[in-house]
């Protein structure tokens, strides 16, 4: 599933993005810590390299992801130069206060009235950029929904006298031609619904977590060994929760749209969809793919 979402004010945004990181001392970027691989914007990282600016990963969302899994990625990203990652939920006030201290410590030379320390906001739709920035300034500021592509315009906002945040549009890039990347982005509710299908994501993160979470999979949807198998489970779905269309039919399009909504509210339990060492075998099959070409 290579999925193209695009939508014009992000054409605006990435112009308005290098614009920006011009004036910015520093740039926050905001992971999905389900997904912290492709939750990854190679146009952000691109911009930021460009302007050389210090910058902090934020891992967000960590109160759905498995803690274990982000352990990795922690260790992962840090270990990397000129990189600090953070994982947290911005749910958690205390939590997003660290951020602060991360951050004056990435910028001393800035961080004062006459040269205030300004902090761009970055990362795809829907990873929890305008709620950190709430979070941070103790007040509903940005506005801020359970959907993809809330924030439309930059906004700039004056944590206190020495400091400057400017919250951005989610941006993706042009086409996701990684197939995987496609799936965990849409699955973990980053894309326009219109841009792909959520029948096919269902069944793709279905296969994903039932091989890596087969225990709370079955737990939380009471399936025996051997799970159903592809649709089966969809239909298993529908009829335990009596989805139907007309009588004898059941609704798989409902039980999809279930499915996909208890993994992004973490009903089914704390899931990670990549880890590191997953996420470097994946990529390193595409290369020998692309090599056999
Ligand atoms: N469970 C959980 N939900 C979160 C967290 N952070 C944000 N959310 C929810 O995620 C959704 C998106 O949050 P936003 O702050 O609007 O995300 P954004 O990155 O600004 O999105 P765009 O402006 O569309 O790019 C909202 O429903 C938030 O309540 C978190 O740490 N944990
Ligand atoms: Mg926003």
């Amino acid at each position: 599933m290579s999925i193209q979402w695009y939508p014009g004010h992000m054409t605006r945004a990435k112009k308005k993005a290098e614009e920006a990181l011009e004036f910015n001392d520093l740039v926050i970027e905001v992971l999905d810590a389900r997904i912290p691989g492709s939750s990854t914007n190679p146009m952000i990282e691109s911009l930021r390299q460009a302007r050389q600016r210090p910058h902090l990963k934020i891992l967000n969302k960590s109160d759905l992801a498995d803690p274990f899994i982000t352990s990795q990625w922690l260790d992962y990203f840090n270990k990397q130069t000129h990189t600090v990652a953070l994982s947290l939920s911005a749910k958690d006030i205390r939590e997003v206060k660290k951020i602060l201290l991360i951050c004056q410590k990435l910028a001393p030379h800035r961080g004062t009235t006459v040269k205030p320390l300004r902090i761009l906001i970055m990362g795809v739709p829907n990873v929890g950029k305008s709620t950190i920035i709430n979070a941070l300034k103790n007040k509903r500021i940005a506005k801020v929904g359970n959907e993809p592509a809330v924030t439309k315009m930059q906004q700039r906002i004056e944590l206190n006298d020495h400091m400057i945040l400017t919250d951005t549009p989610g941006m993706m890039w042009p086409k996701i031609t990684n197939e995987l990347d496609g799936i965990f982005l849409a699955a973990s509710h980053t894309i326009g619904i219109n841009a792909y299908d959520e029948l096919e994501t269902a069944l793709s993160l279905y296969d994903v977590i039932k091989d890596t979470y087969p225990d709370i999979l079955s737990a939380h949807y009471k399936i025996e060994f051997p799970f159903p198998k592809d649709e089966k489970f969809l239909e298993h779905i529908a009829s335990a929760r009596k989805f139907v269309i007309k009588k004898g039919e059941l609704d798989i399009y409902k039980a999809a749209v279930t499915f996909l909504n208890d993994y992004r509210q973490g009903l089914i339990g704390k899931v990670s969809l990549e880890s590191p060492s997953s996420r470097i075998t994946m990529l390193q099959k595409i290369n020998e793919g692309e090599g056999k070409k």
